[in-house]
């Protein structure tokens, strides 16, 4: 986990700082990229203790197509509860636009489904596609997010929005293209969710995993995260944990909680962060 940490010194020392949406302020640079070789171990933090809980369960509420918070609450995972509206929707956010993207034609497009069909039948296409920036359900800006929700579009805009994948000796790598990143709380759960996605549609068409790239457009930490930032640049990475899927479930639909275990996931004390809204 060298990269990150590295562009979380990068962002501290050449970054410049920027009011933003929530009022918070963060310090940002632009356009960086971080890369994971898969087969080097899985990408968890190890400075500090992550909740995979959170993280798998909004995985497979991505993939499930839901976008009301209620499965996660029931699964003990709040880190969507802020944006929502009372009654716990999000309006079409990544769930609805990766399995229900909406034609102009009336016609309903699932993503996933179509991505896992190319990854198998036409492993050498360049269009290994997930994209979740649907124009026209994008949320008013100066609402608020509750408030889209209500009005049926997203409550915020997908931060991680482009997927793409590719297939080469049989070996699976992925791409996603981060617009606007929350280097201390967001940023490890995107690049965790990605190195589980990618293990899973590897599982699916019997490829090997290779690498994870993730590219990154605003890439920031906000000011009341500068502390712990630092508590964690005092930090030793240790080793990387392994990933083991316990079963192979039918589909890429099928995953549940149970069937994954990460091995030897040494990492240090959780560091307790506010997020901004
Ligand atoms: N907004 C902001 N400001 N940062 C984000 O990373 C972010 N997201 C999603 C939508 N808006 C965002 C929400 N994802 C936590 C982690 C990811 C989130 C929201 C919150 C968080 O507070 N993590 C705590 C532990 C909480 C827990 O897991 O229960 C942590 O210490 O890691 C980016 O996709």
């Amino acid at each position: 986990m060298q990269p990150y940490l590295a562009l979380l010194r990068d962002v501290m020392e050449n970054g410049v700082d920027k009011s933003d949406r929530t009022g918070t302020g963060t310090r940002s640079v632009f356009g960086r990229q971080l890369r994971y070789d898969l087969r080097a171990g899985f990408p968890l933090l190890t400075t500090k203790k992550l909740h995979i809980r959170s993280i798998l369960h909004e995985l497979l509420w991505f993939l499930s197509g839901e976008t009301n918070i209620r499965y996660l609450q029931e699964n003990g995972v709040s880190i969507w509860d802020e944006w929502a509206t009372p009654d716990g929707e999000l309006g079409p956010v990544y769930g609805a636009q990766w399995r229900r993207w909406q034609g102009a034609d009336g016609q309903v497009y699932d993503q996933v489904t179509d991505l896992v069909e190319g990854l198998k039948n036409n492993p050498d296409s360049r269009r290994h596609i997930i994209n979740g920036w649907n124009v026209a359900e994008l949320p008013i800006e100066s609402d608020k997010p509750w408030e889209n929700a209500a009005a049926g579009r997203m409550a915020l805009p997908p931060c991680h929005l482009l997927y793409q994948f590719y297939v080469a000796d049989k070996t699976l790598s992925a791409s996603l293209y981060i617009r606007s990143n929350d280097l201390f709380l967001g940023n490890p759960y995107n690049t965790a969710s990605l190195a589980f996605l990618t293990h899973m549609l590897a599982q699916q068409c019997d490829y090997d995993v290779g690498d994870i790239v993730i590219s990154i457009g605003d890439a920031h930490i906000y000011r009341n995260h500068f502390e712990q930032v630092q508590t964690q640049l005092q930090r030793e990475p240790g080793p990387l944990p392994q990933l083991r899927i316990r079963r192979r479930p039918a589909s890429i639909f099928d995953y549940r909680f149970e069937d994954f275990e990460i091995v030897n996931y040494e990492a240090q004390p959780h560091i307790k962060a506010p997020i901004a809204v």
